[in-house]
C-alpha cells in the first residue's frame, strides 16, 4: 500500500483532485469470531487472523475491516464494548493486535478498526459509575430521563433488538436509553466531555498504526431522543466535523460510516468534498429494498432487480461529481450474497462470479466479506437452538408470541438471519472446515466438504481466482476506479448492465441474474470489439447489438474509441 496520495494522471478524473490509496483498494471484512481459531477453544482469534494473512495477500486486498475485537461481554459479539483500549481475552492480547497490524502492513494491508461509539457495553466502567450515582461525572456520558408521571418510561420507543428502548435503574431513579439491547446503553454525544474521551481513544488507536475506522451506526450519534429523532439527528454533522478536526484531519487513513437511513439526497453531507467528515458510507437502500416494508427483515420479499439497480445507480450518479461510495452486497449482519441474489444450488459458481463482476466494476470501494471469495452460502439451520444471534433469538420470541408459525419464522431466518454469514470460514474439507480443532461456537456449514479455500486454490477457474482478478483490475485500471458510470437496460428485470467511461476508454459490464439464457438488445453506441476482462463463460471480446447471455453469465469488455 502506498500511503502517499498522488495526483491522478487520467484527464477525466482530475475531478477527484487527489488520488487516495483506498480509491484503488479492495476491502476485506473479517468477523473475528468466525475466521480462524488458533488455540482450539472454538472461537476465532487474532493469532488465527495473522496466520491467514497469506490468503488475504493472495487475494490482493488493500485493507481489512476488522469487526470488534475489544474487551466485551459479547452480548452482541463485540458490538458491546466494555474497554476500548483492551482486547477481549478470547481474541488474544494487545501484543497479538500489534503484531497483526505490523505483519499486515508488511504485506501492504492496512487494518481498519470497527469504531462502536453510538453505545458502549453496560459493563463499561463509565456505565457502572453512571448507574451508581446521579452526580458521578460519567452519569452524563449516557442518556437518562426521569420516569413519565405514571412511573413508566418516557415514551414507548422500541429497541432494534426487541423490547422497550428505555431501561430503569433503581439506584438513580431514572431510565437510560438504548437503541439496541439493554446491554448497549447509548452514549450521550451532547456531552463535550464524552466526545473528548472518544477522540482521545481514537487517536490512541491511530497512533498504533491502524489504517482507519469503520464507524458503526454513526448516523445515530446526532439523535434527539426527546423529539424522537434517532437517525441523522440535528447535531450529527457538527459531531462528525469536530471529530474530523480533532482526530482524522491530516492522517492518511480511510473512514467508512455506517448508516441505515441515508438516501442519496443527503449522502454528500457525509462525504462530499470540503465537508471534512468521512470518506465514504456504507448505505443500505439496495439491501432494505429486499425486505417487507411493514414486516421487516424476517419476512423478505421476492428480489426485484429493477428497483435494486435503481438504488445502486442512484449512488453511482451521486459520485459522478463529488463524494465516494462503498460497494457491498453482504456483511456480518446480512445473508450470504450467493444465496440471496444468486443461486446457491447448481449455478453457485457462475452466479457468485456474476455478482462479483457487476459489483466490483462499479465506481467505489468494494468490500469482500470473509468466505464470499469462495462462494460460501447461507447456514440452512433447521432448529432455533442452532442460532446464536441475539437479534434472531429476540425476534423469535416476540414473533412466536404474536402467533407467527415456527416454520414461517425459521424460513425467514434461513433467508435473512445474521447468523447466515457468521458460520465458520471454510478453509479445508477436513474436520470443522479447518476453522478449529475444538468445538466451534456456531455450527460449520456441512457443505464445507465441497466449498472451501483449499479446493478453490487448486482450480484456476474458481470463484477465488475470479475475485483475485477483479481486485487486480481495480488496482491496475484507472477506468475501474475513476470512470463515470452510465446504466444500461435499466428496465430489464433479469440483466444488470452499465458502461463506465474515462477519457476515450469504455468498459461495458453485463450480468445475467437468472438461470435462463437472456436475449438482450444493446443500445446504439454500445456494441463493439475490445478486450475481455472477465471470463465467466470463456470470455467475450466482441459485443454484438443482439446478444444472448448464458444463465448467470457475466461479461466485461474494455474498448478504446
Ligand atoms: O442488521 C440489522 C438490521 O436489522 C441490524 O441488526 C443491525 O444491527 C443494525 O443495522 C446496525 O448494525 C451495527 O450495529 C449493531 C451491531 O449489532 C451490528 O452487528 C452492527 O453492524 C449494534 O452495534
Ligand atoms: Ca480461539
Amino acid at each position: 500500500m502506498t500511503l502517499l496520495d498522488r495526483p491522478i494522471a487520467a484527464p477525466h478524473a482530475a475531478r477527484e483532485r487527489t488520488e487516495r490509496w483506498w480509491h484503488r483498494a479492495t476491502g476485506y471484512q473479517i468477523y473475528p469470531r468466525s475466521f480462524a481459531d488458533s488455540n482450539g477453544d472454538g472461537v476465532g482469534d487474532i493469532p488465527g487472523i495473522t496466520s491467514r494473512l497469506g490468503h488475504l495477500a493472495d487475494l490482493g486486498v488493500g485493507f481489512v475491516w476488522l469487526s470488534p475485537v475489544y474487551a466485551s461481554p459479547m452480548v452482541d459479539n463485540g458490538y458491546d464494548i466494555s474497554d476500548y483500549r483492551a482486547i477481549a481475552p478470547e481474541f488474544g492480547t494487545m501484543e497479538d493486535m500489534d503484531r497483526l497490524i505490523a505483519e499486515a502492513r508488511e504485506r501492504g494491508i492496512g487494518i481498519v478498526m470497527d469504531l462502536v461509539v453510538n453505545h458502549s457495553s453496560s459493563l463499561h466502567h463509565w456505565f457502572r459509575a453512571a448507574r451508581a450515582a446521579r452526580d458521578a461525572p460519567e452519569h452524563d456520558f449516557y442518556v437518562w430521563r426521569d420516569p413519565a408521571p405514571d412511573g413508566g418510561p418516557p415514551d414507548d420507543q422500541q429497541a432494534a433488538f426487541g423490547g422497550p428502548a428505555w431501561s430503569w435503574v433503581e439506584e438513580v431513579g431514572q431510565y437510560y436509553f438504548h437503541y439496541f439491547s439493554p446491554a448497549q446503553p447509548d452514549l450521550n454525544w451532547q456531552n463535550p466531555a464524552l466526545r473528548a474521551a472518544i477522540y482521545d481513544m481514537m487517536r490512541w488507536w491511530l497512533d498504533r498504526g491502524i489504517a482507519g475506522f469503520r464507524m458503526d451506526v454513526i448516523s445515530l450519534i446526532g439523535k434527539d431522543v426527546d423529539a424522537r429523532i434517532y437517525e441523522e439527528g440535528p447535531t450529527l454533522h457538527d459531531h462528525l466535523q469536530e471529530m474530523h478536526r480533532e482526530v482524522l484531519s491530516g492522517r492518511d487513513i480511510v473512514t467508512i460510516g455506517e448508516s441505515w437511513s441515508v438516501p442519496p439526497a443527503t449522502g454528500l453531507l457525509y462525504c462530499g468534498r470540503d465537508r471534512n467528515e468521512l470518506d465514504m458510507m456504507f448505505e443500505f437502500s439496495h439491501i432494505r429494498d429486499g425486505w417487507d416494508p411493514e414486516r421487516g427483515k424476517f419476512a423478505p420479499k421476492p428480489f426485484d432487480l429493477v428497483s435494486f439497480k435503481r438504488e445502486l445507480f442512484a449512488w453511482q450518479d451521486l459520485t459522478r461529481q463529488d463524494g465516494w461510495t462503498s460497494l457491498f452486497l453482504t456483511n456480518h449482519d446480512l445473508p450470504r450474497q450467493v444465496s440471496f441474489y444468486g443461486d446457491d444450488g447448481p449455478n453457485r459458481q457462475q452466479s457468485a462470479k456474476m455478482l462479483a463482476t457487476v459489483l466490483h466494476l462499479l465506481k467505489g470501494t468494494p468490500f469482500i466479506y470473509q468466505g464470499e471469495e469462495i462462494g460460501m452460502t447461507n447456514a440452512a439451520f433447521e432448529r432455533i437452538d442452532q442460532y446464536r444471534d441475539l437479534e434472531t433469538l429476540n425476534h423469535f420470541e416476540a414473533q412466536i408470541a404474536s402467533g407467527v408459525p415456527l416454520e414461517a419464522f425459521i424460513a425467514g431466518a434461513n433467508r435473512n438471519s445474521r447468523d447466515n454469514s457468521r458460520t465458520p470460514m471454510q478453509w479445508t474439507s477436513g474436520a470443522n472446515a479447518g476453522f478449529t480443532s475444538g468445538t466451534p461456537w456456531i455450527e460449520v456449514n456441512p457443505n464445507a466438504a465441497s466449498i472451501n479455500v483449499e479446493q478453490d486454490m487448486q482450480d484456476p477457474g474458481s470463484i477465488f481466482a475470479h475475485y483475485r482478478r477483479l481486485v487486480r483490475l481495480r488496482r491496475e485500471l484507472d477506468i475501474v476506479s475513476f470512470g463515470k458510470t452510465e446504466p444500461l437496460l435499466e428496465g430489464s428485470p433479469s440483466v444488470m448492465a452499465y458502461q463506465r467511461q474515462l477519457g476515450d476508454e469504455r468498459l461495458v459490464v453485463l450480468g445475467n441474474f437468472t438461470a435462463q439464457a437472456q436475449d438482450v438488445a444493446l443500445p446504439d453506441g454500445v456494441p463493439g470489439m475490445g478486450r475481455a476482462l472477465v471470463a465467466s463463460h470463456g470470455g467475450r471480446a466482441r459485443l454484438d447489438r443482439d446478444l444472448r447471455l448464458e444463465p448467470f453469465e457475466s461479461v466485461a469488455v474494455l474498448m478504446a474509441a
